[in-house]
């Protein structure tokens, strides 16, 4: 019997059917992020830093510069992968020779995206980008005082939920457009009222025009707090929580955007009884919002432990958010990919209904035992065979691949 053969008995001992898992597993898109391929810089030509208290660390040789090396780094990605996945891209990573400002920017500047996305077969997310631009130097756009400074900002939204729009329709999946602000105050704001009607006055002019929900869905990104703006973020959770529930939006919860004793998974429950469609930004904070890449570790499996319980995995997207230049940017996106697909694999294999009999039973010490005993259950034999299934490698041979790659890209300037 092979490896993965008698490994499939062995879950089948405890009920589970690990062919419906695979299933499954190869059907949940994960939206691989833009950003950490080039260190959050992107193509623009007159910007250099990130900003918004957002920043990666490091210098690793192999930073993408070009629109075509970043694409080139995904397709190597995406090689690495099991399954069909998305791209999630910021506004800030147009493909043009023209030079637009933020509140100029439109779809045949991403054109080429989309060229390739459709030959890639990968689906396109988007996000407008409120950050690394001198009007939002001051950490205010949507609920700057200055109505100037709002209007260009909206403007720039509004046309990043048109171009998310036509990309979801040249691709035929719905693009999620996810709002993120950093507006917040370095120090204790007097009020901070004022500064929250004119961030939802701001949102509501964005999101007025209406937008075929086939083609986007619009989401928003609460924050706990960043550097530079300690004191409050406009954009609280609160602050989204509520409007994602009056307006319809999805609402975005970013693993990173909590207190760091908060434990996000257990949010999903509660805000999907209220709102219909949740983003996740699968982060690693490390004592802040440091986005380190995510290992597969308790927090993350906990994530994906309550979307199958929760049966939230239709009505979640599920998005990475994590930057690291200190090692292999294409390492960093296979194996943080690969870490949520682990996770989401060991959640599917759960024996679940014997825990939820154990547990609405009470009898707690079988739970216990039960999440215990099957820690030991032999997942490795079925991911690898879920990656031999795919033709992706795994093990030794996925080492050699990546370093391989890291080598060919290391010259770049
Ligand atoms: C920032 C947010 C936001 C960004 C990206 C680049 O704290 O997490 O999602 O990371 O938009
Ligand atoms: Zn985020």
């Amino acid at each position: 019997m092979s490896t993965y053969e008698s490994a499939k008995a062995q879950f089948a001992d405890w009920g589970v059917d690990v062919e419906a898992a695979l299933a499954r597993l190869g059907t949940i898109p994960i939206s691989m992020h833009c950003w950490q391929g080039d260190d959050v810089v992107g193509f623009e030509t007159r910007t250099g830093s990130s900003g918004g208290g957002i920043q990666a660390t490091g210098n690793h040789p192999g930073r993408a510069r070009t629109p075509d090396e970043l694409r080139a780094d995904l397709d190597f990605a995406y090689g690495q992968i099991p399954g069909s996945h998305r791209l999630n891209l910021h506004a800030m990573y147009l493909d043009s020779d023209q030079t637009p400002d933020r509140d100029e920017i439109e779809y045949a500047h991403f054109a080429p995206w989309v060229d390739w996305a459709k030959g890639a077969g990968v689906g396109l997310d988007f996000n407008p980008t409120f950050f690394a631009h001198e009007k939002a130097d001051d950490n205010l756009t949507l609920s700057h005082p200055d109505k100037g400074v709002r209007d260009f900002w909206i403007e720039h939204g509004k046309r990043s939920r048109d171009i998310a729009a036509k990309m979801g329709a040249a691709l035929g999946s719905a693009c999620v457009n996810n709002i993120w602000v950093p507006d917040g105050y370095k120090d204790v704001p007097v009020d901070r009222m004022a500064a929250r009607r004119r961030l939802e006055a701001s949102l509501d002019e964005m999101l007025a025009p209406a937008q075929d929900r086939a083609q986007m869905l619009d989401a928003v990104e609460s924050k706990l707090f960043g550097i530079g703006v300690e004191a409050c973020t406009v954009g609280s959770h609160e602050f989204y929580m509520g409007y994602a529930i009056r307006k319809g939006t999805a609402l975005c919860l970013d693993m990173g955007h909590f207190h760091p004793t908060e434990n996000v998974a257990d949010k999903l429950s509660s805000v999907a009884l209220s709102v219909d469609e949740i983003l996740l930004h699968v982060s690693r904070p490390m004592r802040w919002d440091s986005d380190h890449v995510i290992l597969l570790n308790d927090d993350i499996q906990a994530m994906a432990n309550e979307l199958v319980s929760g049966d939230l995995l239709g009505r979640t997207h599920i998005g990475l958010d994590f930057f690291d230049a200190t090692i292999s940017r294409t390492a960093a996106w296979v194996i943080g990919t690969r870490n949520m697909q682990k996770a989401l694999m060991r959640a599917l294999l759960l024996p679940l209904d014997r825990l939820r009999a154990a547990e609405t039973g009470m009898d707690y010490t079988r739970r216990f035992l039960l999440t215990e005993e099957i820690k030991d259950l032999p997942y490795g034999a079925v991911w690898a065979e879920f990656c031999a299934r795919a033709e992706v490698p795994e093990g030794l041979a996925l080492i050699e691949t990546l370093d391989r790659y890291q080598a060919s890209v290391a010259s770049r300037g």
